[in-house]
């Protein structure tokens, strides 16, 4: 702020450097409205939807940093044209919009904001798990269309507590789900790509193994080119009629078409689904069937939990913008980038 004085003024006035304290920072896809606020107000430059040329043509050169969501991400041929880039910093713990692969060969450090978000993500596996099983939101669609009064009771549905639930993905989220599963008295098993040694429970060597074994599966895996339909036509058959997948990962970690299709023959007993596959859509077949839960991907939808992404993203940008390193590192940027 300047009122345009002398230096002798008693009003602050900041140099351009302190008012601009994200120039160079370049904002990739819509993000919380307030830390997009910030970044703007702090001179961070946002990448129009349409039309980019002419304003990367202006501005490439001088980005170093690039603030996006999991979803969006940076892929190859934007850091193609950001010849300055550094650093990749994440809002969220998902970064599979992002060509980690690539940033990594390039020396391009990318950070995420792991921890904060496991305790609201985990509760929505269990509110959907109870949901889907339980069948609540078609229960609420019957009493609010009135049909109490008209038509017989929705169908008897099936208990959580005691069932048995496989995990795929025993991470940082599949641990604190499992923990909550614990006082529902759930036995509770697991596919992780490595075995957890400190994990008390039961490990299976594929998703379908797991599928065979449990009534419910529930979908923690981080997405990413690795676990790309991990769940697919076998392992939704291996889960059968009577049972259930929950998925607050990410869309791609199942096959989305395979799912549509045992859910409408009876194939699969019924889903709740944080995620898709092309989000926003969602398939007009799921949103038909009354076994189905469907969320907007708001796993880690609190203002709580928000509050404490917005600030850890920021705490990685400054601490790249202050010394070239993240406080919580996918992995760091290489000090001298090898392009
Ligand atoms: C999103 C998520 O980041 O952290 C993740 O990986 O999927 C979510 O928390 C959030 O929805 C903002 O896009």
């Amino acid at each position: 702020m300047t009122d345009g004085g002398t230096s002798s003024s008693s009003t602050p006035v900041l140099d351009s450097a302190d008012a601009q304290p994200y120039s160079g920072v370049l904002r990739v896809g819509g993000l919380k409205p307030s830390l997009m606020e910030g970044l703007a107000a702090g001179g961070a430059l946002a990448l129009p939807d349409d039309d980019c040329d002419e304003f990367l043509r202006r501005h490439a050169e001088d980005i170093v940093a690039v603030v996006t969501s999991g979803r969006v991400g940076v892929k190859a041929e934007l850091m193609d044209r950001l010849p300055a880039l550094r650093a990749i910093v994440h809002f969220g713990v998902g970064y599979d919009g992002t060509d980690a692969d690539e940033a990594r060969r390039r020396g391009i450090g990318v950070s995420n904001t792991p921890d904060v978000l496991t305790d609201a993500v985990a509760d929505t596996a269990l509110g959907l798990l109870i949901d889907t099983l339980r069948g609540f939101s078609a229960a609420d669609r019957y009493v609010r269309a009135g049909e109490w009064t008209t038509e017989p009771m929705p169908p008897l549905a099936r208990q959580v507590s005691g069932s048995r639930v496989g995990i795929l993905g025993l991470g940082r989220i599949g641990g604190a789900i499992a923990h909550r599963l614990e006082a529902f008295d759930c036995t509770i098993e697991y596919h992780n790509r490595n075995v957890v040694e400190s994990s008390p429970y039961r490990y299976h060597t594929s998703p379908r193994e797991l599928a065979a074994a449990v009534d419910v599966l529930i979908v923690a895996a981080a997405g990413g080119p690795d676990t790309r339909q991990l769940v697919d036509r076998e392992t939704l058959d291996a889960l059968g009629p009577n049972g259930f997948l929950i998925n607050v990962a990410r869309g791609s970690v199942v096959d989305e078409d395979a799912l549509v299709d045992a859910l409408r023959s009876g194939r699969l007993a019924g889903a709740g689904l944080d995620v898709f596959a092309h989000e926003p859509e969602v398939p007009d077949a799921l949103r038909a069937l009354d076994t189905v839960v469907l969320l907007p991907h708001l796993g880690s939808a609190t203002v709580q939990t928000r509050a404490a992404m917005e600030a850890l993203t920021l705490e990685n940008l400054k601490s790249f913008l202050a010394d070239g390193t993240f406080v919580t590192p996918v992995f760091q940027p290489e000090s001298k980038k090898t392009r």
